[in-house]
């Protein structure tokens, strides 16, 4: 009687190993691939930021992917749609196209591992991403200004006080291609917009608070693009003690020869000696 509840248990096992073996083998590709939420959200991710892109072409994915989570693919990469159907990507093209047809009842539900990325984030040196835990480490750890809150997650990744959004000063939707300084850094990355030695977050505000719309001399740029942003001749970095350091420039301790404000309330004339502002001082 033992022995012939083990056989049926055995008949049964091999019945339900014979059924699962039949459904991955029926002919299509679907495999009931379980629902991967980070690889979800990296291409959920990516159909969004592709979307508010006016003209997006596969550089422009590249960018928003090393600017979002630190990496671009090394192909081919597999994809799983929600419905099951696996798709082989071979390029960057070929990804823009299935991240703009994502919709919310046909989209990337998981990527199969292991897969390469290369990886932009010398923080980091895995290229090979094995599971979805370890493509969950690697997005979280890409946090350019070290707030603790990653790229994907941040609204003003460098920290600027200028949010991601507002980084974007050729409005085409992408803002990774805006570099006013043309110093090689994208403004969304860049902590001095302009270079005018003033860090962005020090430029002057106005009474709304917001750095990115404050255009002291109205000229149409503002104070955070805009190197002379009070039109006096002087650069912003020789204006202002932006960064509270006692020396009104911060260009190596010199007065800023903009006609006599005590700029820095250190009591001092930054004009070089003339009490221009009756402060007592020089
Ligand atoms: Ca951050
Ligand atoms: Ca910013
Ligand atoms: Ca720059
Ligand atoms: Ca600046």
């Amino acid at each position: 009687m033992k022995n012939l509840s083990k056989l049926s248990t055995l008949i049964l096992i091999a019945i339900f190993s014979l059924t699962a073996c039949t459904k991955k083998d029926d002919g299509s590709n679907k495999q009931d691939t379980a629902l991967d939420v980070t690889a979800k959200k990296v291409m959920d991710n990516m159909h969004t930021t592709m979307s508010q892109i006016s003209q997006p072409d596969a550089q422009s994915l590249d960018r928003n992917l090393v600017q979002n989570f630190g990496f671009t693919f090394m192909y081919p990469i597999t994809l799983t749609y929600n419905n099951d159907v696996t798709v082989t990507v071979n390029s960057s093209s070929q990804l823009l196209d299935i991240v703009n047809g994502i919709t919310e009842i046909s989209y990337i539900k998981a990527i199969n591992y292991p897969f390469n990325i290369d990886d932009q984030t010398a923080s980091r040196s895995s290229s090979s991403i094995n599971s979805e835990a370890d493509l969950r480490t690697t997005i979280d750890s890409h946090d350019s200004d070290g707030d603790g809150v990653p790229n994907y997650a941040d609204t003003d990744d460098d920290n600027d006080s200028v949010a991601d959004n507002q980084e974007d000063v050729n409005h085409d939707g992408d803002v990774t291609n805006d570099d006013s300084d043309n110093d090689g850094v994208a403004n969304v990355n860049d902590t001095d917009d302009d270079g005018d030695g003033v860090p962005t977050a020090d430029e002057t505000y106005g009474s709304s608070n917001d750095v990115s719309n404050t255009d002291s001399d109205n000229d149409g740029t503002p104070n955070y693009l805009d190197t002379d942003s009070d039109n006096d001749g002087v650069s912003d970095g020789q204006d202002n003690d932006a960064n509270g350091d006692g020396n009104v420039d911060d260009n190596g301790g010199n007065d800023d020869n903009n006609g006599g404000n005590d700029n820095n309330g250190g009591g001092n004339d930054d004009n070089g000696g003339n009490d221009n502002d009756n402060d007592g001082g020089n």
